[in-house]
């Protein structure tokens, strides 16, 4: 197997991939999957740049969502207590920074079940525009969307909605049981049809199958336009919830499944999303020649750690890679 296959690769994205043809690709021998990916990676981006996005939690905890793998839900007894809404002022000034420490996007997740009209949204929607101002890429998570409020936060200047599928749809009762994976589908579309970029992946390591992974790559693969951003979570296990209780990480399929996500999405930025601080560096540089072109950058993710920025500085630095501009 040779470039020519690998560019055939690249281009399915033009053509429907059924879950066959994902699987196809994913159970690839290691050394051609790769090749594919390392092919397609380079086709459409600068492999030596990494995309660096900086989260805070706006809204944690409290949240009446039963998540398996989650700190925040008010169901479980987790090391999260609950806060209030942030103040505005302090949300500009965590985006600021970051925007210092070399982050494009800045990423604002609350601990709802989705939005409700009123005060507290027309407080995100400030923030959303604060940081625009910054000139920075802004990113909400906020739980369900209706169609009203996708378009409230396209005029606000939003430019990525996460909401993430996370694992399959047959997988997904095992891990929520008080909403569906149709209601996530349905807010990904409504965001989509005002306007917003999506930015929706996963989690990997939380119990579910090889076949779960490639049943989730072919979601992506169904949509009529694919996420332009794509998080691979590593489960990070908490303590006192039940998936902890389950974790299956397998750093050669996260190799697998970043490198197929390449193949079958090859305009896509694929984030090395939770879980880095607990990767070696060998494993991290994998992804990063497989194709993840994006992380997050900052001392921490939502509720937890994130890996050290100087580690991240000295791996980049390593590698002779660099922060996206
Ligand atoms: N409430 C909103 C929602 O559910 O979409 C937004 C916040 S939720 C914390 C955003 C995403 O973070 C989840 O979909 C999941 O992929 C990821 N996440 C949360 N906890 C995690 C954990 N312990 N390990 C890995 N990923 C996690
Ligand atoms: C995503 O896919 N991962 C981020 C972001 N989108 C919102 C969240 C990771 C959370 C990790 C666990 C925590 O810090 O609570
Ligand atoms: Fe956590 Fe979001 Fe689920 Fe709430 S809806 S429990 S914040 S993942």
């Amino acid at each position: 197997m040779g470039g020519g296959d690998a560019r055939n690769g690249a281009a399915m994205q033009l053509t429907f991939l059924d879950t066959a043809a994902v699987r196809a690709i994913y159970e690839r021998p290691f050394p051609e999957l790769a090749f594919a990916a390392i092919d397609a990676h380079r086709a459409a981006f600068d492999p030596l740049a990494i995309q660096q996005s900086t989260l805070l939690s706006v809204k944690t905890g409290g949240c009446s969502e039963d998540c398996g793998y989650c700190a925040q839900s008010a169901r479980r007894t987790t090391h999260v207590r609950p806060e209030p809404l942030a103040e505005i002022d302090d949300v500009v000034a965590a985006a600021r920074a970051a925007k210092e420490g070399g982050a494009t996007r800045f990423c604002m997740g609350a601990a709802w079940r989705g939005v409700k009209d009123g005060a507290a949204f027309e407080r995100v929607l400030e923030m959303v525009r604060g940081v625009n101002a910054l000139g920075m890429e802004s990113c909400v998570t906020l739980g369900s969307l209706q169609p009203h409020q996708a378009q409230a936060l396209r005029e606000a200047g939003l430019h990525y909605y996460n909401h993430n599928l996370d694992t399959s749809r047959e997988y997904y009762p095992e891990v929520v049981s008080t909403h569906g994976y149709d209601d996530r589908l349905a807010t990904l579309s409504h965001a989509r049809d005002a306007g917003l970029k999506l930015c929706c992946g996963g989690i990997i390591g939380m119990g579910e199958s090889r076949e779960d992974r490639i049943a989730l790559i072919a979601e992506f693969a169904a949509m009529e336009r694919p996420p332009e951003s794509v998080p691979v979570n590593v489960l990070v296990p908490i303590e006192g919830t039940p998936l902890a209780e389950r974790a299956n990480f397998d750093p050669i399929e996260l190799a697998r499944t970043i490198a197929t996500l390449r193949v079958v999405l090859p305009t896509s930025y694929i984030r090395l999303a939770a879980g880095r601080s607990e990767m070696s560096d060998e494993l991290q540089a994998l992804c990063f020649l497989l194709g993840a072109n994006s992380m997050f950058s900052g001392d921490r993710l939502l509720t937890t750690e994130n890996a050290a920025a100087d580690r991240d500085a000295d791996l980049l630095a390593a590698l002779g890679m660099h922060a996206a501009k």
